[in-house]
């Protein structure tokens, strides 16, 4: 069966979340940034990596989310087989990863973004991260009205990856998702669903 890599909190839940939609067996490993652990499975020391069981390794969570609805099509988490149907997977995917989840990084680690040193510098950081994050979620809240999913052939790895995104907007942007009243949907469709509550109630036990 295959192992998930993840740590809690991070854009991992998404894997997670979408291994327990599939619902066939399979291994959550919790795992530290920085670890030897992680280091080992994955060479930018990030999570989440999937394993197969052959040994075979897979980084990177757009890589993987595709991975599994390919893997398992009777999930039907895919978004749909049409040509333009699996070019807006992709368009999303990329959008997370590259607008949305890309906004994040100065907010989590400000001294990765700047040379200046001090909690000045590292402040402005995190409010032009906090501003790109804001302006991505505007993105996502146009795309969102309207719709209960982000992808037209209904429930996908999409909602999935959005949602550690959309969790962390809630948390770490000055007014929250306040002004994105869609997006804030999404979450709340997902957080009231069984599978996603129980990986949200796993991650978050010690
Ligand atoms: N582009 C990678 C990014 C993975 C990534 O950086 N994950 C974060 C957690 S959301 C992480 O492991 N950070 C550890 C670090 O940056 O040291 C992906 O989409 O999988």
């Amino acid at each position: 069966m295959p192992t998930l890599y993840y740590a809690a909190g991070a854009c991992s839940l998404a894997p997670h979340i979408v291994l327990e939609w599939i619902g066939a067996p399979y291994e959550a490993v919790r795992v530290r940034f920085g670890s030897k652990e992680l280091q080992a499975v994955n060479p930018a020391g990030a999570a989440p990596t999937l394993r197969e069981d052959d040994g075979w390794l897979l980084v990177q969570a757009g890589a993987i989310l595709d991975y599994l609805a390919r893997k398992h099509p009777e999930a039907g988490l895919g978004g749909g087989d049409g040509l333009r149907a699996r070019a807006e997977a992709h368009r999303w995917s990329a959008f997370l990863t590259s607008d949305l989840h890309a906004a994040f990084w100065p907010i989590f680690s400000p001294g990765r973004y700047t040379t200046e040193k001090g909690e000045d510098a590292h402040r402005a950081t995190r409010e032009a991260g906090c501003r790109l994050a804001a302006r991505q979620f505007g993105v996502l809240d146009r795309h969102l009205d309207g719709r209960e999913h982000m992808l037209d052939g209904g429930r996908s790895v999409i909602d999935a990856y959005a949602f550690p995104m959309i969790r962390w907007g809630m948390k770490l942007l000055p007014d929250g998702l306040e002004a994105f009243a869609h997006v804030q949907a999404l979450h709340d469709r997902l957080a009231a669903d069984p599978a996603v509550q129980r990986i949200l109630a796993r991650e978050a036990a010690a």
